[in-house]
């Protein structure tokens, strides 16, 4: 039985990234679909609903598609479906530890150096395609020599991710707790800390030994497996995703409803005072750190401290394109603000 409204998610096999969303999906209990992407430009599927974004997850919630990880957790969190959300579970010392290590693994350099502890010991670095698709996210020029900025920096790297295992192997596990936030299953501030490190663990021939190893860090390794084994639990009393088609998601979505709460553009937020932006415009929205080059067109529909809404106007479907405030940007098209002159 499909969920109503139908939740699907858009992601690639061993995508770290989706990974920390399939874990949250997975131990909320709640039903989804999933519609495969290519590792590398170009992505059919998400031109049709016009996406130009070029990150990976997304996910959509009825015919409302949410981009970047931090966002669509938060909508996960409002909704109704399989177990209650982590929120209503959580004190507030528990809610502050998530949010913490979130902000760890997301905004600051941990996971740019768990790439670089990672990529050097995978067919990746020497896959030219993967390469030259990923200095252009990167908006690196032509000599920009990513497999050599990657083993350049890769022994600092190892430094920063021997650090926090020792951090979690001597502060939060050091008592012998099964998970993080002391709960007595796994928890968001599990999947929050989880996810970069599962990546890197799990990737043959990946981990720096003798730097990093279950002998150094048995608690931490130990948890790392006790989650994964979570998780496949979890996945067995979960109905199994269908893997949709870009024409199969764009059927779905033309007959979902829409979820309206974020539909306000708030008048007194300093960027719509600065730019004079208004429901209804046309505007362009794309991500401030990688894959910036690649904006996404639409009207505005709503602007709060936490979320832009637009509906897409490059879509063969109806579809409403939502991203976090964090991280993004949004402007008017040039060439309107060349007509408002
Ligand atoms: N801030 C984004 C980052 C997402 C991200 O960087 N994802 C990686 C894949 S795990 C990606 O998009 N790589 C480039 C690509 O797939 O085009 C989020 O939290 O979702």
């Amino acid at each position: 039985m499909p969920l109503d409204p139908p939740v699907i998610i858009f992601h690639y096999p061993r995508s770290p990234f989706s990974a920390r969303v399939l874990y949250y999906l997975a131990l909320r209990g709640i039903p989804y679909d999933q519609c495969i992407q290519p590792q590398i430009l170009p992505r059919p599927d998400l031109a049709r609903l016009g996406i130009r974004y070029r990150r990976i997850p997304l996910l959509s919630v009825g015919r409302d598609v949410y981009l970047d990880s931090r966002l669509i957790l938060q909508r996960l969190e409002r909704l109704e479906a399989g177990q209650p959300s982590f929120a209503a579970r959580a004190s507030p010392e528990q809610r502050a530890l998530e949010r913490l290590l979130a902000s760890f693994t997301l905004d600051t350099g941990f996971f740019k150096s768990i790439v670089q502890v990672l990529l050097p010991n995978t067919p990746l670095l020497r896959n030219e395609a993967f390469l030259k698709d990923r200095v252009d996210m990167l908006g690196g020029g032509p000599d920009f020599d990513f497999a050599d900025f990657v083993l350049r920096t890769r022994p600092d790297a190892i430094v920063e991710v021997k650090n926090a295992l020792e951090l979690l192997e001597t502060t939060l596990l050091a008592d012998g707790r099964q998970w993080l936030a002391g709960t007595e299953a796994p928890s968001l501030a599990d999947i929050e800390m989880v996810w970069p490190l599962h990546w890197l663990l799990s990737t043959p021939g990946a981990v720096p030994e003798p730097h990093i190893s279950a002998r150094l860090f048995p608690k931490a390794f130990a948890w790392v497996d006790r989650f994964q084994a979570a998780i496949a639990t979890a996945g067995k009393s979960l109905r199994a995703p269908e893997t949709l088609s870009g024409e199969q998601v764009i059927e779905v979505l033309g007959k979902a409803g829409a979820d309206k709460t974020a539909d306000v553009v708030e008048q007194r937020d300093p960027l719509v005072q600065s730019h004079g932006l208004h429901q209804g415009q046309v505007v362009q929205l794309w991500p401030s750190d990688t894959g910036s080059s690649h904006k996404t067109v639409g009207r505005l529909v709503g602007l709060t401290g936490r979320e832009i809404t637009i509906e897409a106007t490059e879509a063969d479907v109806s579809v409403r394109i939502h991203a976090p405030r964090q991280g993004f940007q949004v402007s008017a098209l040039p060439q309107e603000m060349a007509n408002l002159g």
